[in-house]
């Protein structure tokens, strides 16, 4: 037996592939890329395997059509789906991206019973919640990344209007992964500044807005696809947090029992990633404004699950 660790990624796409790169770079383990596209994910291994002996590390990257070589997978990130085309309703994409996690979800549990699961897929709440009830995995064990890349994008926007290091700033972000998620802005600061002392309010508010529109600007300018460097940096992060068992706080898609006052579904709250999973949801106190906001994410993600 390997003691090396194996992770599978679920969709080869532009999040899968860029995932694989960076797991290779950081020596997360043994890489699995799995996509339904023949060919295509043996590609992107070939090609990665070659960027091993560049910067002298040992890539073990396999491309594969067959779920079962994501056999005894210790974290699967799930990217598989389609992006919303012209002429597509939302409810269609819930559909058929439904369909889809619905089938990699079969053979995670089939093939990789003891994995902890990222979903990554769109709608992300909506798909991290059927992904747990598809594996049947206890909820500590699924989780969907949306708020470490929210946070970021909100860290990098007030780090670069501060003219300061993002490493200074400290943000938090609340939330469905839609344009209803919660900036919040009365735990974020900035050298432990509270950030509302930093800013004025109109320059604070035209940052958030940038923030719930960011994927959407993304999308704007590529034409082609969506963000796809910085979620897979955002996943990355939150596998390394279960591997390494680093107890740490992050945002993420985790299946709420009654914090925040929701109950059965998954939403984006901070949590203490370990190797346990999801080994404990935070609860903080939030201002009126912000508990109105969290109200609309979660009705926004009720209405999306009421689809399935
Ligand atoms: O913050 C977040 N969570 C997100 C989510 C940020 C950006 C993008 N987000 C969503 O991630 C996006 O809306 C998509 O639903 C996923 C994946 O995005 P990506 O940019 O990687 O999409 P691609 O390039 O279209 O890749 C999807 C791959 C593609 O290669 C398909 O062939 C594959 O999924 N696919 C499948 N793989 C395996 N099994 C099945 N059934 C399957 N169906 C499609």
């Amino acid at each position: 037996m390997s003691s090396r660790k194996k992770i599978a990624l679920i969709g080869a796409g532009q999040i899968g592939g860029t995932l694989a790169l960076l797991a290779g770079l950081r020596g997360l383990g043994d890489v699995v890329l799995y996509d339904v596209v023949e060919g295509m994910p043996q590609g992107k291994a070939l090609d990665l395997t070659h960027v091993g002996p560049v910067f002298g590390l040992d890539f073990n990257i396999k491309g594969t059509n067959a779920i079962e070589d994501i056999a005894g997978a210790d974290v699967c990130i799930v990217t598989s789906g389609i992006p919303r085309k012209p002429g597509m309703s939302r409810d269609d994409l819930v559909k058929t991206n439904a369909d889809i996690v619905r089938k990699v979800g079969e053979g995670i549990k089939k093939n990789a019973p003891k994995a902890f699961v990222i979903v990554i897929t769109n709608p992300l709440d909506v798909m991290t919640y059927l992904m747990q009830q598809v594996t049947g995995f206890p909820a500590a064990r699924v989780c969907g990344m949306a708020g470490v890349l929210d946070t970021a994008r909100y860290q990098a926007h007030l780090a670069e209007d501060l003219r300061v290091s993002t490493t200074s700033v400290s943000a938090f972000v609340l939330g469905g992964h839609g344009d209803d998620m919660v900036p919040v802005r009365s735990y974020t600061s900035c050298g432990g500044i509270p950030i509302e002392r930093m800013m004025a309010k109109e320059k604070l508010d035209a940052i958030e807005k940038r923030v719930r529109g960011s994927g959407g600007e993304v999308v704007a300018l590529l034409k082609t696809g969506s963000a796809f460097y910085s979620p897979a940096a955002s996943a990355i992060l939150m596998a390394e947090a279960y591997l390494h068992d680093k107890k740490k706080l992050m945002p993420v898609a985790a299946y709420c029992n009654g914090e925040y006052g929701v109950k059965g579904i998954y939403l984006g709250v901070p949590v203490i990633l370990g190797a346990g999973g999801v080994e404990k949801v935070i609860e903080i106190e939030l201002s009126a404004q912000e508990k109105g906001q969290l109200e609309k994410s979660v009705s926004s993600v009720r209405s999306v699950i009421s689809i399935l």
